[in-house]
């Protein structure tokens, strides 16, 4: 991979394919297999998961934040393009955590005991639900998964109920508003539809937070699960507040730090709305 002299990246954004935007559209998620293959970087960003990062924002982790493999499909599915520029970004990053599940771990280690859930539910209009019009995907809040140890289906992997995203009737539960299935009386079958994957270490997994999705407890014995979870928007919507210093966006290069710039479009510099700055940040 090619780094400009600033250390962004210098090679072009991978375009999403037609087949990915297929099967993005059909499912809800899609797996990219292996797209790290050198094995010493994964290495190097294993021992920063483990050395403690609770966030994809360390020396090399945050190399992952920008990677021309995603950028591509993130700009196809978050972006217009007459807002994805050279020199800025056209989707924003909400923000990240990491995990690491040694054999054994289960999900009532989680708050959500592995419930399968949602950002909203989908069957309803929100900023944040995923859309199509005009031949145009729009995702609304995504998640982009790296997988840093191998992955095997039915041993832990995330898990989703494809297609979920687009569902115009309720899961069953008794609120409307309820962002889980809990206490919907299909639970159980809808657990049982759930798909996952198998994947190689380095490779990536990107779905829409409008997919009914899951952590599941991590029953493979030969290796822990460690991954990364980043979590992208418009550069118009946001979530999550940022969790994320100045300083350690100042210490990113200049096309990186645009993923953190401030939520609007309209009324500032004559620019517009392009560059990271710390009275131009999202908080
Ligand atoms: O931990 C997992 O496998 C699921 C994480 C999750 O719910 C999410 O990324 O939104
Ligand atoms: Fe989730």
């Amino acid at each position: 991979m090619q780094i400009d002299d600033q250390g962004d990246y210098a090679t072009p954004p991978v375009p999403m394919t037609d087949e990915q935007k297929f099967f993005f559209d059909l499912r809800g998620w899609i797996l990219l297999p292996a797209v790290l293959t050198d094995e010493r970087e994964i290495e190097e960003m294993k021992a920063e998961v483990n050395g403690g990062a609770r966030q994809s924002y360390g020396p090399s982790l945050q190399r992952l934040l920008d990677h021309p493999a995603i950028v591509g499909i993130l700009s196809e599915v978050l972006a217009e393009d007459p807002f994805a520029r050279d020199e800025c970004y056209g989707f924003r990053c909400e923000g990240s955590f990491t995990t690491v599940r040694p054999p054994g771990w289960d999900t009532s280690e989680r708050g959500d005991n592995g419930l399968p859930h949602v950002v909203r539910p989908p069957q309803q209009a929100n900023a944040m639900r995923y859309q199509v019009a005009g031949g145009k995907i729009f995702s609304g809040l995504t998640r982009v998964v790296w997988e840093l140890e191998e992955v095997k289906s039915g041993q832990g992997a995330t898990s989703f109920l494809s297609g979920s995203h687009k569902a115009h009737f309720n899961y069953g539960g008794p609120d409307r508003y309820r962002p889980n299935i809990g206490g919907s009386p299909w639970e159980e079958s809808m657990r049982d539809m759930m798909d996952d994957y198998s994947c190689p270490p380095g490779s990536v997994v990107i779905f829409s937070e409008s997919l009914v999705h899951a952590a599941n407890s991590w029953t493979n014995p030969d290796n822990p699960r460690c991954a990364v979870f980043n979590c992208y928007n418009s550069i118009w919507a946001q979530w999550h507040r940022l969790n994320l210093s100045d300083e350690a966006i100042e210490a990113m290069p200049p096309r990186r730090r645009s993923l953190f710039r401030g939520v609007w479009a309209i009324g500032g510099p004559s620019g517009g709305n392009v560059e990271y700055a710390a009275d131009n940040r999202s908080y």
